[in-house]
């Protein structure tokens, strides 16, 4: 029998292409989701540009192709029964947590989407911890944190500590943190959580503080249409480097926020993957949260769109870039210097985006075109001042938004 791992979060971009690669690495997977991320997006109106089949088939098609099974649960990290009863079933040697709410935007929508979003994260983060405690302390947590909870502070970014001199005194603490959104302060508040139970009860963490993912081939999405990872693209759920190759491909304007001076770290899909297994294997010591910054590169805004531009025009399409109104309040223009030493201390082979910027990526956005919707593609419609009076949905749907907003209240209620 091979060593059990949890994925949670494992119908999402990251989480299934994770699941199959474990189980491909001869792991066994108990795959985990609420199918919530689907909710949210009939709730306002988004699609994956990327078709996606459902957990069963994707399962099943797994197991027909690979012969490996993966073990599928729908659970709600926010049910702690069920959550419990499912790690106590597996009893696995690591957890790999991607199940949260994970759009800045979408956390910045209204009052409701804040509370929404930090309680499906931080509660669901908690209750993960508890299961731990319950079930064995000695299980390996492997976290997925995100650069955003550091900001973008006038010094050099460490990975996860900084030692500090203060009144002729020193001490070796936890990076600052200076969030962009309610999303990644969701995002902090787990670290610390994480931190606590390390420092109380001697789990083993490891807080993966990861950059801009892109890219959505693995050799297992590859294998088949349905075994492919989501893509999103509108203003809510896709990220810049997403839209920017879109806007690209489809004719569209490149549509930077402000000056474009923003810089973030970037890593390809398969680094995700990769890196993941390395702190799988490598698991961190009992008592130590260990905390790495999970990127490859770093790009401003503007560098991105001058990338994605040339590639473009080399595959003979002529975009236009654009500087809208920044909806959101960020720096546009500012130092960064994040380190990302320790995954290429454990043997991580990046890959880069200008050697698979066409292939990984506009390559798979030609071959979908089709499915563009320009109204997803065009303006944000959510703005980081207005705290909740934008219209942001593409269809209103009353009946999902009432049916989400009686969840939260339930979960809320129940504590
Ligand atoms: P995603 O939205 O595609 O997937 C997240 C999955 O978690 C979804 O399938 C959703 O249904 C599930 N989920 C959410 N809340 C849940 C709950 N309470 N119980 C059970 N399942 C729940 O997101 P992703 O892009 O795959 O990101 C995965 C993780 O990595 C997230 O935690 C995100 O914050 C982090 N991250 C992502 C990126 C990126 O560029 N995509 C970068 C840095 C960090
Ligand atoms: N931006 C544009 N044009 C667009 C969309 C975004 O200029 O059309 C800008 C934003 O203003 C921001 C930058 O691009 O300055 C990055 O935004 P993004 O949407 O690409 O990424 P972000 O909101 O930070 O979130 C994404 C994922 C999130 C993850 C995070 C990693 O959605 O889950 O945590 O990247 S990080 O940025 O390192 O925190």
């Amino acid at each position: 029998m091979g060593k059990r791992v949890i994925v949670l979060g494992a119908d999402g971009y990251i989480g299934w292409p994770m699941a199959m690669h474990l189980s491909k690495l001869g792991y066994d997977v108990m795959a985990i989701d609420n199918g919530s991320r689907r909710d949210w997006d009939l709730e306002g109106g988004t699609e994956s540009l990327v078709p996606i089949a459902t957990p069963e088939r994707r399962v099943a098609l797994w197991k027909e192709l690979s012969s490996n099974t993966i073990t599928w649960r729908n659970v709600d990290l926010c049910d702690y029964e069920a959550l419990h009863a499912a790690v106590a079933e597996w009893h696995p040697e690591a957890i790999v947590h991607f199940a949260e709410q994970r759009s800045a935007p979408f956390s910045m929508i209204s009052r409701e989407h804040a509370v929404r979003t930090q309680v499906n994260n931080i509660a669901g983060n908690l209750n993960l911890l508890y299961a731990i405690k319950a079930v064995d302390p000695s299980i390996h947590l492997v976290k997925l944190g995100t650069m955003g909870e550091y900001g973008t502070p006038n010094i050099d970014i460490e990975e996860g500590y900084i030692t500090i001199e203060h009144n002729g005194r020193s001490d070796t603490l936890p990076y600052p943190k200076l969030p962009h959104s309610f999303y990644h302060l969701s995002k902090v508040a787990d670290s610390q959580n994480i931190h606590f139970a390390c420092r109380v009860w001697n789990f083993r963490a490891t807080d993966l503080n990861q950059g801009v993912v892109y890219g959505s081939d693995t050799p297992e999405t590859s294998l088949h249409p349905d075994l492919a990872t989501r893509f999103d693209y509108d203003s809510i759920w896709g990220t810049a480097l997403n839209r920017f190759t879109i806007q690209a491909a489809s004719g569209n304007d490149i549509t930077i926020y402000g000056k474009g001076g923003q810089t973030r770290g970037y890593l390809d899909l398969r680094d995700t993957m990769a890196c993941i297994t390395i702190a799988i294997e490598n698991p961190a010591a009992a008592g130590e949260c260990r905390i790495f910054n999970q990127f490859t590169e770093q790009f401003n805004l503007n560098e991105l769109a001058d990338t994605v531009s040339r590639a473009a025009i080399e595959k003979g399409k002529s975009p236009r870039i654009v500087h809208l109104q920044n909806p959101r309040i960020e720096k546009e223009e500012h130092y960064y210097n994040a380190k990302h030493t320790a995954l290429l201390d454990l043997g991580l082979q990046p890959h880069y985006l200008s050697d698979t910027l066409i292939t990984s990526v506009l390559d798979v956005v030609e071959n979908h075109l089709d499915r563009v919707d320009p109204v997803l593609l065009g303006q944000p419609s959510v703005t980081w001042a207005n705290g909740g009076n934008d219209v942001w949905n593409k269809y209103s749907n009353p009946d999902l938004i009432a049916k989400n907003s009686a969840s939260v209240n339930a979960v809320i209620n129940s504590r």
